[in-house]
Protein backbone atom coordinates (compact mmCIF):
# COMPACT_ATOMS: atom_id res chain seq x y z
CA UNK A 1 0.00 0.00 0.00
CA UNK A 2 1.44 3.46 -0.93
CA UNK A 3 -0.27 7.30 -0.26
CA UNK A 4 0.63 9.80 -2.60
CA UNK A 5 0.18 12.42 1.09
CA UNK A 6 3.62 14.48 1.46
CA UNK A 7 3.83 12.13 4.80
CA UNK A 8 2.50 11.76 8.34
CA UNK A 9 2.87 13.95 11.16
CA UNK A 10 2.99 11.88 14.33
CA UNK A 11 2.29 14.37 17.10
CA UNK A 12 1.86 12.66 20.71
CA UNK A 13 -0.02 14.31 23.14
CA UNK A 14 -0.86 14.20 27.07
CA UNK A 15 -2.88 17.52 28.48
CA UNK A 16 -2.05 19.97 25.41
CA UNK A 17 -5.87 21.08 25.24
CA UNK A 18 -4.79 24.64 24.48
CA UNK A 19 -2.48 23.30 22.14
CA UNK A 20 -3.87 21.11 19.84
CA UNK A 21 -6.64 22.64 17.85
CA UNK A 22 -3.85 25.41 16.76
CA UNK A 23 -1.06 23.20 15.79
CA UNK A 24 -3.38 21.14 14.25
CA UNK A 25 -4.46 23.75 11.73
CA UNK A 26 -1.22 25.22 11.39
CA UNK A 27 0.41 21.49 9.77
CA UNK A 28 -3.02 21.18 7.92
CA UNK A 29 -2.67 24.67 6.39
CA UNK A 30 0.85 24.07 5.15
CA UNK A 31 1.47 24.18 1.57
CA UNK A 32 1.87 20.13 1.23
CA UNK A 33 -0.66 17.44 1.78
CA UNK A 34 0.55 16.82 5.04
CA UNK A 35 -1.24 14.02 7.35
CA UNK A 36 -1.54 13.80 11.25
CA UNK A 37 -2.45 11.46 13.64
CA UNK A 38 -2.56 12.75 17.20
CA UNK A 39 -1.91 9.74 19.86
CA UNK A 40 -3.68 11.02 22.83
CA UNK A 41 -2.91 8.64 26.06
CA UNK A 42 -6.80 9.83 27.83
CA UNK A 43 -5.92 13.18 28.62
CA UNK A 44 -7.41 14.05 31.21
CA UNK A 45 -7.81 17.38 30.44
CA UNK A 46 -10.08 15.98 26.95
CA UNK A 47 -7.20 16.76 24.00
CA UNK A 48 -8.73 13.82 22.44
CA UNK A 49 -12.72 15.02 22.17
CA UNK A 50 -11.10 18.30 20.57
CA UNK A 51 -9.25 16.23 18.00
CA UNK A 52 -12.36 14.16 17.30
CA UNK A 53 -14.33 16.93 17.13
CA UNK A 54 -11.57 18.68 14.23
CA UNK A 55 -11.93 15.05 12.00
CA UNK A 56 -15.13 15.90 9.90
CA UNK A 57 -13.16 19.15 9.10
CA UNK A 58 -9.90 17.37 7.70
CA UNK A 59 -11.29 14.27 6.64
CA UNK A 60 -8.82 11.66 5.58
CA UNK A 61 -6.16 13.90 6.83
CA UNK A 62 -6.64 13.74 10.49
CA UNK A 63 -6.50 10.88 12.62
CA UNK A 64 -6.48 9.60 16.20
CA UNK A 65 -5.77 6.79 18.13
CA UNK A 66 -6.40 6.98 22.12
CA UNK A 67 -4.87 4.99 24.63
CA UNK A 68 -5.52 4.72 27.84
CA UNK A 69 -3.26 6.58 30.95
CA UNK A 70 -0.05 8.27 30.36
CA UNK A 71 2.73 5.60 28.47
CA UNK A 72 5.53 7.71 27.75
CA UNK A 73 6.32 9.55 24.50
CA UNK A 74 8.59 7.16 23.10
CA UNK A 75 5.49 3.67 23.04
CA UNK A 76 3.81 6.72 21.59
CA UNK A 77 5.67 7.11 18.93
CA UNK A 78 6.27 3.34 18.25
CA UNK A 79 2.82 2.75 17.99
CA UNK A 80 3.00 5.75 15.17
CA UNK A 81 5.99 3.87 13.55
CA UNK A 82 3.76 1.01 13.06
CA UNK A 83 0.59 3.08 12.11
CA UNK A 84 2.42 4.57 9.45
CA UNK A 85 4.40 1.70 7.77
CA UNK A 86 0.63 -0.27 8.16
CA UNK A 87 -0.50 2.60 5.59
CA UNK A 88 2.52 3.02 3.73
CA UNK A 89 3.33 6.57 4.39
CA UNK A 90 6.63 7.08 3.02
CA UNK A 91 7.71 9.96 4.89
CA UNK A 92 7.08 9.71 9.03
CA UNK A 93 7.33 12.75 10.77
CA UNK A 94 8.26 13.58 15.27
CA UNK A 95 6.43 16.73 16.43
CA UNK A 96 5.51 18.05 19.80
CA UNK A 97 2.08 19.54 20.54
CA UNK A 98 2.88 23.04 22.02
CA UNK A 99 4.33 24.85 19.43
CA UNK A 100 8.15 24.10 20.23
CA UNK A 101 8.25 23.15 16.88
CA UNK A 102 7.89 25.48 14.01
CA UNK A 103 5.31 23.77 11.85
CA UNK A 104 6.80 25.44 8.89
CA UNK A 105 9.95 23.39 9.56
CA UNK A 106 8.15 20.39 8.53
CA UNK A 107 9.01 21.70 4.90
CA UNK A 108 12.56 21.74 5.25
CA UNK A 109 12.71 18.66 7.07
CA UNK A 110 10.83 16.66 4.31
CA UNK A 111 13.10 18.30 1.82
CA UNK A 112 16.08 16.86 3.61
CA UNK A 113 14.77 13.66 3.07
CA UNK A 114 12.69 13.67 0.06
CA UNK A 115 14.52 15.95 -2.83
CA UNK A 116 18.57 15.73 -0.82
CA UNK A 117 17.90 12.05 -0.40
CA UNK A 118 19.30 11.75 3.58
CA UNK A 119 16.99 9.10 5.36
CA UNK A 120 17.05 10.83 8.81
CA UNK A 121 16.12 14.50 8.92
CA UNK A 122 17.03 15.94 12.34
CA UNK A 123 15.54 19.81 13.72
CA UNK A 124 18.81 20.64 15.10
CA UNK A 125 19.02 23.69 18.06
CA UNK A 126 22.89 22.79 18.31
CA UNK A 127 23.98 22.87 14.83
CA UNK A 128 24.70 26.53 14.60
CA UNK A 129 25.21 27.34 17.71
CA UNK A 130 22.21 27.14 20.40
CA UNK A 131 18.94 28.34 18.77
CA UNK A 132 16.24 27.89 21.93
CA UNK A 133 13.83 30.68 22.85
CA UNK A 134 12.66 31.32 26.45
CA UNK A 135 13.78 28.49 28.50
CA UNK A 136 15.09 29.01 31.54
CA UNK A 137 18.76 28.64 31.49
CA UNK A 138 19.33 25.86 33.67
CA UNK A 139 17.29 24.02 30.86
CA UNK A 140 19.41 25.44 28.17
CA UNK A 141 22.31 24.27 30.20
CA UNK A 142 20.97 20.74 30.44
CA UNK A 143 20.01 19.99 27.10
CA UNK A 144 23.26 21.24 25.83
CA UNK A 145 25.62 19.32 28.16
CA UNK A 146 23.42 15.92 28.02
CA UNK A 147 23.70 16.50 24.13
CA UNK A 148 27.80 16.38 24.36
CA UNK A 149 27.51 14.00 27.14
CA UNK A 150 25.96 11.84 24.56
CA UNK A 151 28.06 12.49 21.79
CA UNK A 152 31.13 11.78 23.86
CA UNK A 153 29.48 8.69 25.06
CA UNK A 154 28.28 7.44 21.92
CA UNK A 155 31.01 8.39 19.59
CA UNK A 156 28.14 9.58 17.48
CA UNK A 157 28.92 13.20 15.76
CA UNK A 158 25.17 14.69 16.51
CA UNK A 159 24.97 18.22 18.19
CA UNK A 160 21.34 17.56 19.09
CA UNK A 161 21.12 13.98 20.31
CA UNK A 162 17.88 14.44 22.20
CA UNK A 163 16.06 16.35 19.69
CA UNK A 164 12.38 15.07 18.88
CA UNK A 165 11.64 17.35 15.29
CA UNK A 166 12.22 14.77 12.91
CA UNK A 167 11.52 13.34 9.26
CA UNK A 168 12.47 9.66 8.89
CA UNK A 169 12.39 7.93 5.76
CA UNK A 170 10.54 4.93 6.01
CA UNK A 171 12.92 2.75 4.90
CA UNK A 172 15.00 3.55 8.39
CA UNK A 173 11.62 2.92 10.35
CA UNK A 174 11.50 -0.77 8.28
CA UNK A 175 15.21 -1.11 9.12
CA UNK A 176 14.78 -0.37 13.10
CA UNK A 177 13.78 -3.82 15.26
CA UNK A 178 10.58 -1.14 16.70
CA UNK A 179 9.74 -4.23 19.61
CA UNK A 180 13.57 -3.35 20.97
CA UNK A 181 13.20 0.03 21.64
CA UNK A 182 14.35 0.22 25.39
CA UNK A 183 13.56 3.37 26.53
CA UNK A 184 10.42 5.42 27.15
CA UNK A 185 11.56 9.17 27.77
CA UNK A 186 14.27 11.42 26.17
CA UNK A 187 16.20 8.75 26.00
CA UNK A 188 14.11 6.99 23.20
CA UNK A 189 14.92 10.16 20.60
CA UNK A 190 18.96 8.92 21.58
CA UNK A 191 17.97 5.45 21.14
CA UNK A 192 16.33 5.96 17.98
CA UNK A 193 19.23 8.42 15.92
CA UNK A 194 21.27 5.52 17.65
CA UNK A 195 20.25 2.70 15.50
CA UNK A 196 19.62 4.71 12.66
CA UNK A 197 23.44 5.74 13.00
CA UNK A 198 24.27 2.43 13.39
CA UNK A 199 22.69 1.09 10.97
CA UNK A 200 24.73 3.28 8.47
CA UNK A 201 22.04 5.16 7.04
CA UNK A 202 22.60 9.24 6.23
CA UNK A 203 21.95 11.65 8.92
CA UNK A 204 20.95 15.62 8.42
CA UNK A 205 21.05 17.63 10.96
CA UNK A 206 18.70 20.75 9.73
CA UNK A 207 19.13 23.95 11.94
CA UNK A 208 16.00 24.89 14.10
CA UNK A 209 14.80 27.34 16.59
CA UNK A 210 13.45 26.17 19.22
CA UNK A 211 10.85 27.83 20.96
CA UNK A 212 9.85 27.26 24.87
CA UNK A 213 6.17 26.51 25.06
CA UNK A 214 3.83 29.20 25.96
CA UNK A 215 0.44 27.10 26.38
CA UNK A 216 0.01 23.89 28.90
CA UNK A 217 2.26 22.03 31.38
CA UNK A 218 5.66 20.63 30.38
CA UNK A 219 6.25 17.07 31.51
CA UNK A 220 9.63 16.63 31.70
CA UNK A 221 10.20 15.02 34.59
CA UNK A 222 13.48 13.48 36.74
CA UNK A 223 12.99 10.13 36.09
CA UNK A 224 12.97 10.95 32.17
CA UNK A 225 16.43 12.63 32.97
CA UNK A 226 17.60 9.33 35.18
CA UNK A 227 16.92 7.32 32.56
CA UNK A 228 18.89 9.44 29.64
CA UNK A 229 21.69 9.55 32.09
CA UNK A 230 22.51 5.75 32.86
CA UNK A 231 20.37 4.43 29.69
CA UNK A 232 23.35 6.17 27.49
CA UNK A 233 26.28 4.13 28.99
CA UNK A 234 24.04 0.88 28.77
CA UNK A 235 23.08 1.46 25.11
CA UNK A 236 26.74 1.84 24.26
CA UNK A 237 27.70 -1.18 26.24
CA UNK A 238 25.10 -3.33 24.67
CA UNK A 239 25.96 -2.39 21.30
CA UNK A 240 29.37 -3.67 21.47
CA UNK A 241 27.84 -7.35 22.88
CA UNK A 242 24.79 -7.06 20.28
CA UNK A 243 25.70 -4.94 17.66
CA UNK A 244 22.27 -3.13 16.18
CA UNK A 245 20.92 -6.33 13.30
CA UNK A 246 21.00 -4.67 10.00
CA UNK A 247 18.17 -5.62 7.85
CA UNK A 248 18.06 -5.92 3.98
CA UNK A 249 16.70 -2.45 4.41
CA UNK A 250 19.82 -1.21 5.76
CA UNK A 251 22.34 0.70 3.41
CA UNK A 252 25.63 -0.96 2.62
CA UNK A 253 27.94 1.87 3.35
CA UNK A 254 28.87 3.90 6.42
CA UNK A 255 26.68 5.89 8.15
CA UNK A 256 27.34 9.58 8.27
CA UNK A 257 26.07 12.79 9.70
CA UNK A 258 25.89 16.48 7.88
CA UNK A 259 25.37 19.38 8.24
CA UNK A 260 23.12 22.38 6.76
N1 LIG B 1 0.84 10.33 24.08
C1 LIG B 1 1.72 10.86 24.94
N2 LIG B 1 2.22 12.10 24.70
C2 LIG B 1 3.10 12.61 25.59
C3 LIG B 1 3.54 11.92 26.74
N3 LIG B 1 4.43 12.70 27.41
C4 LIG B 1 4.54 13.84 26.70
N4 LIG B 1 3.75 13.81 25.61
C5 LIG B 1 3.62 14.80 24.53
O1 LIG B 1 4.87 14.82 23.88
C6 LIG B 1 5.20 16.12 23.44
C7 LIG B 1 6.54 16.53 24.02
O2 LIG B 1 6.48 16.51 25.39
P1 LIG B 1 7.79 16.89 26.23
O3 LIG B 1 8.65 17.82 25.45
O4 LIG B 1 8.37 15.64 26.78
O5 LIG B 1 7.23 17.60 27.43
P2 LIG B 1 6.92 19.08 27.46
O6 LIG B 1 5.84 19.22 28.44
O7 LIG B 1 6.67 19.57 26.07
O8 LIG B 1 8.25 19.67 28.07
P3 LIG B 1 8.87 21.06 27.68
O9 LIG B 1 10.11 20.69 26.95
O10 LIG B 1 9.11 21.71 28.98
O11 LIG B 1 7.88 21.74 26.81
C8 LIG B 1 4.02 17.00 23.83
O12 LIG B 1 3.17 17.08 22.71
C9 LIG B 1 3.38 16.22 24.97
O13 LIG B 1 2.00 16.45 25.09
C10 LIG B 1 2.98 10.61 26.97
O14 LIG B 1 3.28 9.92 27.94
N5 LIG B 1 2.10 10.14 26.03
MG1 LIG C 1 7.80 20.60 24.79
Amino acid sequence: MSTMAAGLVLIPTYNERENVELILRAVLALPKDFHVLVIDDGSPDGTGAVVRGLMPEFADRLFLEERTGKQGLGTAYIFGFRWALARGYEYVFEMDADFSHNPQDLLRLREACAVQGYDLAIGSRYSDGVNVVNWPMNRVLMSYFASKYVRFVTGMPIHDATAGFKCYSARVLRAIDLSKIHFVGYAFQIEMKWLAYCLGFRIKEVPIIFTDRTRGQSKMSKGIFKEALFGVVQMKLSSWIHPPRRTNEAPQGQPSVSVG
